[in-house]
């Protein structure tokens, strides 16, 4: 898989490192951290030290600490040591590379100043957390991450790292667990809480975040679920960067740049956003000095980039992928495809989304075309398809339900979820194996087996699947028909045909 990390082999004239010392010796067209790194302290620890947060807040980080050293990072993987054991040998150093069709912008980001391993270091990563210095508990865990019911927004109590974590309650292993634990240390120390900001692609991210750690508070005590209740404050975020995983050639091109390697680079697109509410009782950075938004309130923010972005995203990612496409810069240059994304964004998703005063939403869409044809990015539709039972229910599921709601008709959804089921059943349109990434892949593969090919059987059976669908969307004929019609045409004709045909068939 691409986005592991890289061993650095003695081949026959290996480079140097990137680390500290190398910093002064870098070419001068890469840019570098204009601060003095030593002199930063730590006052954010980060959950889920994956790409999405290197090339995101991590560069906001950096350029604030230019003007305020009190922000540094210490970042920490929950499962997965191999952040840890890339960066740590490079003194927490990585390069950004920004691309876009006229080339690569390579620099070296420094805000994070040390990594840890929870599964080894899980006592030191505890211990900084319940340091009264850290302010701030950001998390980039992906939507499972969370392990609430996407459905309800509330903690899985069944979930298995949740029931590990009510078991073992000082070594804990999910991200609510580790946040539980750290604030019940800052408890017993008099101190006050962190601030938890949540950075995933989920509606109101931080309420989630909150609920489901002050559940398991209160599952582990009532006083800390009470005070967890009353003094967490938990912002809610909206985060936008496509940052397609690392590979290896992208580690290839920024040793050529650098003239030394970096065994886990990152790339991104030029595009950032980040609109951040402004409830942080103890103190934050000042991002916006950075180019963040900081907003009384970001829900509108959240659904014009979930529906719009990530909704289609995910359309582009099944439907292309089942019409033989790798990236997403392929699928977004298909005609009849992007045809299909521009009637769900137009007729379906805008009609749902309370957009933002000073937001032009029209011009947004047409951003959005240009970003996905980005021809230097490759961001395969392979990754955007990984965990769709995570994501399908705040992108499309929502647009359909709301649009049913309104009596409005969801071809253009449906036709993105039957695209989803069609891609479940881990075969493709050729008999080839899809490799399905998803918490629910197994269940999803059965039921797909259990019903074979037959769109009158397969569809209901997936929308069976509450998680994904709630409990009103499997007894809405209108929904089941629509999905179920979608899905019989892509057994019948296939993806490219189903898109080419979508409109006037
Ligand atoms: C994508 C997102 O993988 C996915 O599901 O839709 O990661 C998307 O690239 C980001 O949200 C862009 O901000």
């Amino acid at each position: 898989t691409p986005n592991t990390a890289h061993k650095i082999d003695g081949g026959a004239a290996p480079k140097a490192r990137l680390n500290a010392d190398a910093l002064a010796l870098l070419p001068a067209q890469v840019g570098r951290p204009s601060y003095e790194r030593r002199a930063v302290s730590t006052g954010i620890v980060h959950l889920g030290v994956g790409a999405f947060h290197r090339a995101h807040q991590a560069v906001y980080t950096d350029d604030l600490l230019a003007r305020d050293p009190n922000w540094g990072i210490t970042a920490a993987s929950l499962r997965n040591p191999d952040t840890r054991d890339a960066l740590g040998p490079q003194d927490g150093l990585y390069t950004l590379l920004v691309r876009d069709g006229a080339g690569d912008a390579p620099r070296v980001i420094g805000s994070i100043t040390r990594l840890l391993a929870a599964p080894d270091d899980r006592e030191e990563l505890l211990r900084t957390m319940a340091d009264p210095g850290v302010r701030i508990v950001s998390l980039t865990v992906t939507e499972k991450g969370y392990c609430h019911r996407p459905s309800t927004g509330e903690l899985n109590e069944d979930h298995a790292d949740i029931r590990h974590d009510l078991e073992n309650p000082h070594a804990p292993r999910s991200a609510p667990g580790i946040i539980v634990e750290a604030l019940l240390r800052r408890r017993k120390a008099g101190a006050a809480p962190f601030t938890v900001l949540a950075c995933d692609n989920l509606p109101s991210n931080g309420r989630v975040a909150k609920r489901v750690i002050a559940r398991l508070a209160a599952l582990r005590d009532a006083g800390l679920g009470a005070w967890v209740e009353s003094e967490l404050a938990a912002p809610c975020t909206m985060v936008d960067r496509i940052v397609p995983a690392t590979t290896d050639a992208d580690r290839a091109r920024v040793a050529e740049a650098l003239g030394v390697e970096d065994a886990w680079p990152v790339t991104a697109e030029p595009f950032s956003q980040w609109v951040i509410e402004d409830r942080f009782p103890t103190g934050r950075p000042a991002w916006e000095t950075v180019g963040a938004e900081i907003v009384a309130d970001v829900e509108p923010y959240e659904n014009m980039k979930l529906r719009l972005l990530n909704g289609s995203h995910s359309i582009m990612a099944y439907l292309g992928y089942l019409m033989g496409y790798e990236t997403i810069a392929e699928a977004a240059s298909d005609e009849t495809l992007a045809a299909l994304v521009g009637a769900y964004m137009d007729n379906e998703a805008t009609p749902t989304i309370a957009v933002p005063a000073e937001a032009d939403v029209e011009a947004y869409k047409r951003a959005l075309f240009k970003r996905w044809r980005n021809p230097a990015l490759r961001h395969r539709t392979w990754q955007v398809a990984m965990d769709g039972s995570q994501k399908l229910p705040q992108r499309l599921v929502a647009v359909a339900r709301e649009r049913l709601a309104a009596g409005a008709p969801i071809d253009a959804s449906a036709l993105g979820l039957a695209a989803w089921m069609r891609y479940a059943t881990g075969v493709d349109e050729r008999g080839a194996p899809i490799d399905v990434q998803d918490p629910l892949g197994p269940r999803l593969r059965a039921i797909a087996d259990a019903a074979g090919p037959v769109a009158e059987r397969l569809a209901p059976a997936m929308i069976g699947v509450r998680e994904v669908f709630g409990d009103d969307l499997p007894r809405d004929p209108r929904f089941v028909e629509a999905v179920t019609r979608a899905l019989a045409r892509l057994y019948d004709r296939g993806a490219a045909a189903t898109v080419a045909a979508y409109g006037g068939a």
